[in-house]
């Protein structure tokens, strides 16, 4: 009886020395009391981390709240998004800037909990608008990395994404959409596309309007309704439901 006592105190102690803070995601990053938004390592997937940037800014409504894991970024035009499938399901880019936390991580992180999504979206003229959804996950790699979202809500900026509910994901180099054609090739960019798209955020970055090429831009069109402006900015960020 002594004995265990001695080692209930002790084993807090002895494991104590190695035991690191390893969160899952952002939300148990600002629950562990960061409210700073910048980059921190999360551990989605067991002991290896990921680098991510964390939106912890609060506007005072609920669903506001910090704790947003970001997943998709364009804000500049500085990373190319016309990648492989090897690299959309790794993750690329500049967590300090533009970059694609990969869909393995997203995966990953909502296989077991539940997410909701919300994009933001702001063009060259200073306006901005959003759209929010209270269900967001990704399956495996075995069924094409699959979407699934729903329960939107209009921030200003429409409804671009629930038409591409249940899609596989797509890349030039693996064509899982539904069209004839490969829409990643059509569009240059890389999507849960169908036959094609409604939004195409991996698109090409388009500084504002530019019909150039069709429908080659990081677009969401129900804001827009135009489907050869560019948006400025570009962020899907997910935070988990409790
Ligand atoms: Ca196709």
């Amino acid at each position: 009886m002594e004995m265990m006592l001695f080692l209930a105190v002790l084993l807090p102690v002895v494991l104590g020395s190695d035991c690191t803070f390893m969160p899952f995601d952002c939300s148990d990053v600002y629950n562990s009391g960061e409210t700073v938004s910048g980059i921190y390592s999360i551990y989605p997937a067991g002991d290896v981390p990921v680098w991510v940037y964390c939106h912890m800014i609060s506007d005072g409504k609920d669903e506001d709240n910090g704790g947003w894991t970001v997943i998709q970024r364009r804000m500049d035009g500085s990373v190319n998004f016309y990648r492989p499938w090897k690299q959309y399901k790794r993750g690329f880019g500049n967590v300090e800037s533009e970059y694609w936390l990969g869909l393995e991580n997203m995966y990953q992180l909502t296989r077991n909990r539940k997410y909701m999504l919300r994009v933001d979206l702001e063009d060259f003229e200073g306006r901005k608008g959003f759209a929010l959804y209270s269900s967001f996950s990704v399956d495996c790699e075995c069924v094409g990395y699959q979407l699934h979202v729903s329960g939107f809500t209009d921030g200003g900026a429409g409804d671009s994404l629930s038409g591409h509910n249940n899609q596989k994901f797509s890349t030039f180099d693996k064509d899982q959409d539904i069209h004839e054609k490969n829409c990643a090739k059509l569009h240059l960019g890389a999507f849960w596309y169908n036959s094609c798209y409604s939004t195409n955020p991996n698109g090409v970055y388009l500084w504002g309007e530019d019909d150039t090429h069709y429908a080659i831009g990081n677009v969401w069109y129900t804001w827009k309704n135009n489907i050869a402006v560019g948006m400025k900015s570009i962020s899907m960020r997910i935070k988990r439901v409790s």
